[in-house]
């Protein structure tokens, strides 16, 4: 029998409160289904219209189910599907920038999100500064119809400060460190170079909580619809796939106080994230991105692959145990060694089939946060982050241990593999001041060289190897 299609229910409709930026699988699969929980515990006119900044795929694949969806939670015991309805309209932003700035500029709308990756903020990685050289910054200096997130913040909230509306609240669902400093400063930044009054308006009404994000999210296949067919008998022209685990840790500083109640379905209000996302963004993304460099040069196609693999289980535990929890901070209440066993029990879920290319990519613009952050304040030698800072640089050249291609996908993929591939390679990348700051630049130097080294002698799984012996 044909599966039946998806179809949003025909129940009452709450009002749109909430814009939000980048409709990829992550949002979908949590600050979404959050906001979602959040309406059905305590009501509010929180419904959300969702923008695209790039494509129309999702946009098409969701308008004929009135953006209804499955989110399926793969565990080892099994999938669980449930239909999220709580995206009410999705706008294609360079179908039309002036709608998209109309609907973040509309009274009643009060939350931008955003989940726009670590490179949608056109700031220097190295820094956090707004970079007014990026390309999508200059155009949008040079017309009013923005390309960037930064630009579409900015635009919109002169049209509310023009209309003598409130601000709305920028919520940051991105694994930056302080992420909302971060879209604090380049909002700010580009403001000015705009209109100086509006960049002190933005600064003193303006509200931009941090927040830790945290749920392993990987791009949906092919292959995963008949998988979602099989869990619930619908048909979903565009599911996710999510495990079960989920975190989100909120700065509870909004305008004028007004939100979901994001607590009553678990969310963590605090007023400081920074322990929390120095925990996770160095715990879980730093060694996701060691696993991804060191596992994909290994062969392992996979997160789950990898860790199954012995060698790569334990080398992920000494990265925790001897190079990372050693210079962290544990927030309040939190066990930093459990929280690591939990964090390998997710990775070996064989229910998410999170490929290591995925993890891979934009490595310029994730290595401060997740890795050089631990490297900078270690106090012992850390060969085995080195390990993975000289796997990246071998993956960014764009050829593998077996002389097969890779397909690098990075802002700055021209220039790396340019300098991966010159006689210095060590040299050459670590003097990319957008990536390494020279203090940890001249830190890290010989132990990421000797590193460097003994991957290509012995390959990643025998340099992975080597350093457990240590
Ligand atoms: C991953 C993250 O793709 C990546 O770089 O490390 O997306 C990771 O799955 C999430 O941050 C988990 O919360």
């Amino acid at each position: 029998m044909p599966a039946e299609p998806l179809q949003r229910g025909t129940g009452a409709r709450p009002g749109v409160g909430i814009v939000h930026l980048g409709l990829g699988a992550f949002f979908r699969a949590h600050g979404a289904i959050y906001v979602a929980e959040a309406m059905a515990a305590s009501g509010g006119d929180w419904g959300i219209r969702a923008a695209s900044l790039q494509t129309p795929g999702t946009r098409d694949a969701l308008a004929p189910q009135g953006y209804a969806y499955i989110a399926l939670s793969a565990g080892p015991q099994g999938d669980v599907a449930q239909v999220v309805e709580v995206i009410e309209d999705v706008l294609v932003a360079p179908e039309n920038p002036a709608a998209l700035i109309a609907a973040m500029a509309d009274p009643a709308v009060r939350i931008v999100s955003l989940t726009v990756t670590e490179k949608g903020y056109c700031h220097n990685p190295a820094t956090g500064a707004l970079n007014l050289d990026h390309p999508d910054i200059q155009h949008d200096l040079a017309t009013p119809l923005p390309r960037s997130a930064p630009g579409y913040l900015v635009r919109a909230l002169a049209a509310r400060r023009a209309a003598g509306l409130r601000p709305f609240t920028v919520l940051t669902c991105d694994n930056l460190p302080h992420n909302g400093a971060v879209v604090r400063g380049v909002v700010i930044a580009l403001a000015q170079q705009i209109d100086p009054a509006l960049a002190d308006w933005i600064a003193a009404e303006g509200r931009f909580p941090a927040t830790m994000v945290d749920r392993i999210v990987p791009a949906t296949k092919p292959e995963d619809l008949d998988r979602v067919t099989r869990a619930c008998g619908l048909r979903d022209a565009s599911p996710v796939i999510h495990e079960p685990f989920r975190q989100w840790v909120i700065e509870d500083d909004f305008v004028d106080g007004l939100r979901p109640d994001f607590a009553a379905v678990g969310a963590q209000m605090v007023t400081d994230v920074a322990p929390y996302e120095l925990m996770k963004l160095r715990m879980l993304n730093g060694t996701h991105s060691s696993l991804a460099y060191l596992g994909y040069l290994a062969g392992y196609e996979t997160i789950s692959d990898t860790v199954a693999d012995p060698v790569f289980a334990a080398f992920a535990q000494r990265l925790w145990q001897k190079e990372i929890i050693p210079v962290l901070q544990a927030p309040p209440g939190a066990d930093l060694p459990a929280y690591a066993d939990a964090l390998l029990a997710r990775y070996q879920n064989p229910a998410i089939r999170h490929r290591t290319w995925q993890i891979a990519m934009d490595g310029s613009q994730k290595l401060p946060q997740r890795i050089l952050g631990t490297l900078a304040e270690a106090k012992t030698p850390c060969p085995g982050l080195c390990l993975a800072v000289a796997g990246w640089m071998r993956y960014v050249s764009g050829t593998d241990e077996t002389g097969a291609a890779i397909e690098v996908k990075d802002p700055l993929a021209e220039e790396l593999r340019r300098r991966a591939r010159s006689n210095d390679p060590v040299s050459a990348l670590l003097a990319m001041e957008a990536v390494f700051s020279p203090k940890v630049a001249a830190r890290i130097a010989v132990p990421v060289g000797q590193a460097y080294a003994r991957l290509l002698a012995l390959g990643a799984r025998g340099a992975v190897e080597e350093v457990l012996a240590k």
